[in-house]
């Protein structure tokens, strides 16, 4: 006798035992579902999940993250099913007979070309999503972020803003971190300078690092990248909408590797034009007082010599 026909009889013998449980069964499978279904809505703000997403890709990556969870749902009910059944309805105890076979090539051919179904209808969009992901061309603005053991470096190169340079490094104050005081809500995740960007422009982020791997991680506009010494890497966002996006870096990079946050802020476009020209202003501003202060000093040491030399012909 075929195994398969075998099992066969053993479910159709089952079924007229539990004829009548099946419905309560299935009315039990939908409420289930229904549950797991609402909680998944419900989960869209939950901390457990990933942070709402604000971008393009973000989306793409949340959308695709939901229908595998989905997928993983369903082999997980149906593997378990059929294990399940198979372990209660075959058991020893019910004087059930084992079936001795060791070699089925059909059942083999199909638990092999399944699976890599599923694989490549999960691969497909992921692929597509993954090709956006590098495509950094055209950007509106240019931005080339270093890794610093600990903290990152911001240079403007091009778009409006281009020559606004400044270091970004973690603002929570060592009374919270050493548990003096309560912690904050944004906890390791606040700078003393922002990353500052307009709303909805292509954003080019350039990455490279002064020393050694670091990562620049900011889940809610979808990008995550090793910023590499020596390298140059690249990815890009566009913020749908105004606010502030926190990330880290997500590369073990040393002692202080959870205490180098980042921080997105993204502005309307008015703001930012107004937030560049301030910035712009500030930095030309402190370059002339810099200058001036190197003048002053080679006019004092000037001076000093002067002085010397008089002192040494008297
Ligand atoms: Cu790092």
């Amino acid at each position: 006798m075929h195994p398969f026909s075998e099992i066969e009889t053993g479910i159709k013998n089952c079924n007229n035992h539990v004829g009548e449980n099946m419905k309560i069964k299935s009315v039990a499978t939908l409420m289930g579902m229904s549950a797991l279904a609402f909680y998944s809505s419900m989960a869209v703000g939950s901390k457990y999940n990933f942070p709402e997403p604000q971008s393009v890709i973000a989306q793409d990556i949340y959308d695709q993250h939901i229908v595998l969870l989905w997928i993983c749902l369903a082999i997980f009910v149906g593997v378990f099913g059929v294990m399940f059944y198979s372990i209660l309805k075959h058991r020893k105890s019910l004087g059930y007979k084992a079936a001795n076979f060791h070699h089925s090539t059909t059942v083999e051919i199909i638990w092999t070309v399944i699976p890599c179904l599923i694989l490549v209808v999960m691969a497909l969009p992921a692929t597509k999503t993954v090709i956006a992901m590098k495509d950094t061309s055209s950007p509106d603005m240019t931005i080339k972020a270093t890794g610093y053991q600990w903290m990152w470096g911001y240079d403007y190169l091009e778009g409006e803003g281009e020559g606004i340079s400044f270091y970004s490094k973690l603002a929570t104050p060592m009374a919270q971190i050493e548990n003096r005081e309560a912690k904050g809500d944004n906890y390791l995740l606040e700078v003393d300078n922002n990353l500052v960007v307009p709303v909805g422009k292509k954003v080019r982020v350039i990455l490279t690092a002064n020393d050694v791997i670091h990562a620049w991680w900011v889940p809610a506009l979808g990008v995550k990248q090793d910023a590499i010494p020596g390298f140059i890497r690249d990815v890009w966002f566009a913020a749908d909408n105004p606010g502030i996006y926190r990330g880290q870096c997500a590369e073990l990079c040393g002692k202080d590797h959870g205490f180098m946050p980042i921080v997105v802020e993204v502005l309307e476009e008015e703001a930012y034009a107004q937030w560049a020209a301030e910035k712009l202003a500030a930095s030309s501003g402190a370059s002339q007082v810099a200058s001036a202060n190197i003048e002053m000093i080679a006019d004092a040491s000037e001076a000093i010599e002067a002085a010397e030399e008089n002192s040494e012909n008297n």
